[in-house]
Order: structure tokens, then C-alpha cells, then sequence
């Protein structure tokens, strides 16, 4: 496949970052741009392909980020790009509602397929992350006929007005921008590194926590959804202990409450399973997936079984863009290649290169508090030698540092400690060790 042409999988920075192109063009973006976008490198890109970002003054730099774990399949992946030329000179848009078409379909088809669980599922197609929590949290009470919905410390869920009540994290993402939604109810987290109770028993602990909250606060009869992230991503890639999810699977299921794996940021080959739910052989009753879906391309679904997918009244659910025919066209791309480039142990193989490389900073530098994650969604959290006071500061030098000599990294945390990786998993073993040479350096440089 040439479609996209080949970019040498190599870091190669040949001015400072920024470049002078870079900086008079981020110019016109602060003059053109709203002021509340957030920017993490201060570049502006003008070809990407794999692993490789190429800004306008020719710096190649790493991508460990995916665009926040979206280029699962690689930036510009040939048969994302392929699928989308071909779509996009059948037809451009119809509104599957008003005019349905094959590409819908067969997306559907494919989730029903590669999701947890092998009864009979449905699912409904849409254009972000937040569109789709939305609507599974509308799916979820329309077929309980309940309220509530639970959701947990540390949660990331969208920026749109239900999903901001979801989200924990107040600043940047809810400050100044309320009142929010009602009826959503906040559980403690099993943080495994931050717990403080006995770390033994935190399984059983958190567990008796959450059902005690639920019943207490609540009322489980009123509860219409557990909604939570199998490892929570902008909260700092919080991995919950061992058992913790299938507990609340059966809590659920026994109190006809209906559980929801938010796996936006988690799927699609991420975490070394198609899906992280399965890890624990965890079956949802609905899944939330967006982001690596479509190899870059905006789609996102809600897929769950038959009988609650189809609780909604005709007409309840739609949007004139949700699973646009390009969109569905990459996705079907997307998968395609995730099955052909077999990319779940990709992300097997990531996970344990950097596990190794990121537990041997550790050792080295006593400011990295934490490394954790499963597959190519792994992270380290920067704390005060010798405490875990968050260390904020830290983060900032080493990802400037990463970013001045080539690579990009992505942040996150409740505390604004945390460095995560999202490295596209076709990034190559020599490419993907670079990044970690610079980051190592990054932390000598402290
Ligand atoms: N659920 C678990 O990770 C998106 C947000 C980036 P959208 N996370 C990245 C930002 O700063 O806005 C996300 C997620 C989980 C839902 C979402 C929302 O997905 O496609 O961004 O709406």
C-alpha cells in the first residue's frame, strides 16, 4: 500500500521546537482560536503516518500519544486511508435515519462480533465519546425506568452538559460551566496507589463501600446504570485491583441495575485485549467505544444486548451525523487492520517493553511514584521523593524536555501528576525505545 506514501519511522528534529514556521502559524491559531482549547505541543502538524508526526519546519517527532488514543492502527493507516477515498466518492452523507446504507450495518455487525459476550447485541452509532455515554445512559433508564446513575472518583466521561456531571474532575473540565444534570451518584475509587485503607483487602473494602453507598444513598431500585472506565483513562490510567470489576458486574446484574464499560479511551486493542473488560472475563451490558474505532475518523457506538437496545421507543435514538459513511468506512478499515497487523498482541508486547524500561526508571528515579497499566496504556506518577505528594512540577520539565527533543507524551491525573503513554501500537520496538531513551534522559536532565 503506497496510498499515503511512506515517512521513515525515525525522530529527527531539525529545529527548535517550536520552529519558526510553527510559531508565526500558533500565531494565527491564538488570534483565529478560542483561548479555552487546551495545547499540549506547541507544533503545528502537517503530515502524519504510523508513529510519526512531521511538523511544518520538518521535525519528526514520536507520537506516544495517538491523539489521545485514537491512531490505535497507526496515523493515516493505508487501509483506513483506502476505505475512506473509496467511500467518500459513492456518497457523502444520507442520515442513516432517513436513508440507510451498508456501512452502518456492517459496523454494527462487527461490534456485535468483537464485543464482550456472545448474545444477541445491537448498537446504535454516533459522532464522539460523549455523544455515545449519553446515549447509553439515556438507553439505560428508558429500559430500567429508573433515575440514577453511578458513577466513581476519578472519572472521565466527556465535556458535553450530562457527561461534565459524570466527570469528576472539576478544573478544566466542569469550572464555571454548571449547573449540571441530576441524579448521578459518585463512589469512592479502589486507587490502588493512593488507597488508604489496608491494601490487602481493598478488592473487599471498595466493594463494601460502593454496595453500602448505593443501597444507603440511593436506593439500588433506583439505580438505572453503573457507568465506569475498566481503567480510567484522564484520571490518571487507574487500573482497579483484581476483582473489582467482576464484583460490581454481579452486584449489578443481581439488582437489575445495568453496567456500562465506558471503553473509549480503554478500546480497541489498547490494553492488550480487544477490549480491557475482558481481562476479567468481564461481560457489560453496554459498551461505550469511540476513539480507536475508526483510525481517526469522528464515530463512536453504544452496543448492548438486543432487549435493551431495543427498549427505546422508534425515533428515541439518531443524529443527523452519528456513523457517517466515511467514518464507518474507516472504522471497517480500522478493525480490518487491527485483526491483519494482529495488534492485540502488539499491545501485549508494548506493555511489557515499557513495563520493564518505566519499572527501571523507577529504580533509578525515586520521583516516580507509580508505573502502571496493562498493554500499550501505561503510565508513571510523579511524586516528592519519598512521599506522594503529587509532583506537578516534574511532569512538566520531563514532558517539555520530551517535547523539545521529539517526542510527544500526553499528561493526566486528578492531581496533575501522571505521564501516560498511548503510543500507536504499530509503533516499532526501535522507535518506541528511542522515545523511552529520550524520556529517561528527561529524567537525568530533573
Ligand atoms: N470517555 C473514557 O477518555 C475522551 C478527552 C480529551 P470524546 N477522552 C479524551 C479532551 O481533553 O477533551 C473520553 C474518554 C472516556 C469518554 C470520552 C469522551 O470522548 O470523543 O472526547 O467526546
Amino acid at each position: 500500500m503506497t496510498l499515503t506514501g511512506v515517512i521513515a519511522q525515525k525522530r529527527q528534529v531539525v529545529t527548535t521546537i517550536p520552529g519558526p514556521k510553527s510559531t508565526e502559524i500558533l500565531k494565527r491559531r491564538s488570534a483565529a482560536a478560542s483561548a479555552g482549547l487546551g495545547l499540549t505541543i506547541p507544533v503545528v502538524i502537517e503530515r502524519a503516518s504510523d508513529a510519526i508526526l512531521i511538523d511544518v519546519d520538518g521535525n519528526h517527532i514520536i507520537d506516544l500519544g495517538s491523539g489521545i488514543g485514537v491512531t490505535n492502527v497507526g496515523n493515516a493507516a493505508p487501509k483506513v486511508v483506502e476505505n475512506v477515498i473509496n467511500a467518500v466518492q459513492k456518497m457523502t452523507h444520507t442520515c442513516f435515519t432517513v436513508a440507510p446504507y451498508m456501512g452502518y450495518i456492517e459496523v454494527c455487525e462487527a461490534l456485535a462480533k468483537l464485543t464482550p459476550g456472545t448474545h444477541h447485541k445491537k448498537s446504535i452509532l454516533v459522532n464522539s465519546g460523549a455523544e455515545a455515554v449519553e446515549n447509553a445512559v439515556k438507553i439505560a433508564r428508558s429500559y430500567t425506568k429508573r433515575p440514577a446513575v453511578v458513577v466513581f472518583e476519578h472519572a472521565y466521561h466527556g465535556r458535553t452538559n450530562l457527561t461534565m456531571a459524570l466527570t469528576a474532575k472539576n478544573v478544566p473540565y466542569k469550572e464555571s460551566f454548571g449547573p449540571f444534570a441530576n441524579e448521578i451518584y459518585r463512589m469512592p475509587m479502589p486507587y490502588p496507589f493512593r488507597w488508604i485503607g489496608n491494601p490487602s483487602t481493598i478488592t473487599e473494602d471498595a466493594i463494601e463501600m460502593v454496595i453500602s453507598k448505593i443501597e444507603k444513598e440511593i436506593g439500588s431500585h433506583k439505580v438505572a446504570a453503573i457507568l465506569i472506565e475498566p481503567i480510567q483513562g484522564e484520571g490518571g490510567f487507574i487500573v482497579p485491583p483484581k476483582g473489582f470489576l467482576p464484583k460490581l458486574n454481579e452486584y449489578a446484574r443481581g439488582k437489575g441495575i445495568l453496567f456500562i464499560a465506558d471503553e473509549v479511551q480503554s478500546g480497541f486493542a489498547r490494553t492488550g485485549n480487544l477490549f480491557a473488560c475482558e481481562d476479567e472475563n468481564v461481560v457489560p451490558d453496554l459498551i461505550v467505544t469511540a476513539k480507536g474505532i475508526a483510525g481517526g475518523l469522528p464515530l463512536a457506538a453504544v452496543t448492548g444486548r438486543a432487549e435493551v437496545m431495543d427498549s427505546v421507543h422508534a425515533g428515541g435514538l439518531g443524529g443527523t451525523y452519528g456513523g457517517n459513511p466515511i467514518s464507518c468506512a474507516a472504522a471497517l478499515g480500522a478493525i480490518e487492520t487491527i485483526e491483519s497487523e494482529n495488534l492485540v498482541s502488539k499491545a501485549k508486547k508494548i506493555g511489557e517493553i515499557m513495563k520493564t524500561r518505566l519499572t527501571q526508571m523507577q529504580a533509578k528515579y525515586p520521583i516516580i511514584g507509580d508505573v502502571r497499566g496493562r498493554g500499550a496504556m501505561m503510565a508513571i506518577e510523579l511524586v516528592k521523593p519519598g512521599s506522594k505528594e503529587p509532583n506537578g512540577e516534574a511532569m512538566g520539565k520531563v514532558v517539555k524536555y520530551a517535547q523539545e527533543n521529539g517526542v510527544l507524551i500526553l499528561t493526566a491525573g486528578t492531581y496533575g501528576n501522571v505521564i501516560r503513554f498511548l503510543p500507536p501500537l504499530v509503533i516499532s520496538e526501535e522507535l518506541l525505545n528511542d522515545a523511552l531513551d529520550v524520556l529517561e534522559a528527561g529524567f537525568a536532565a530533573l
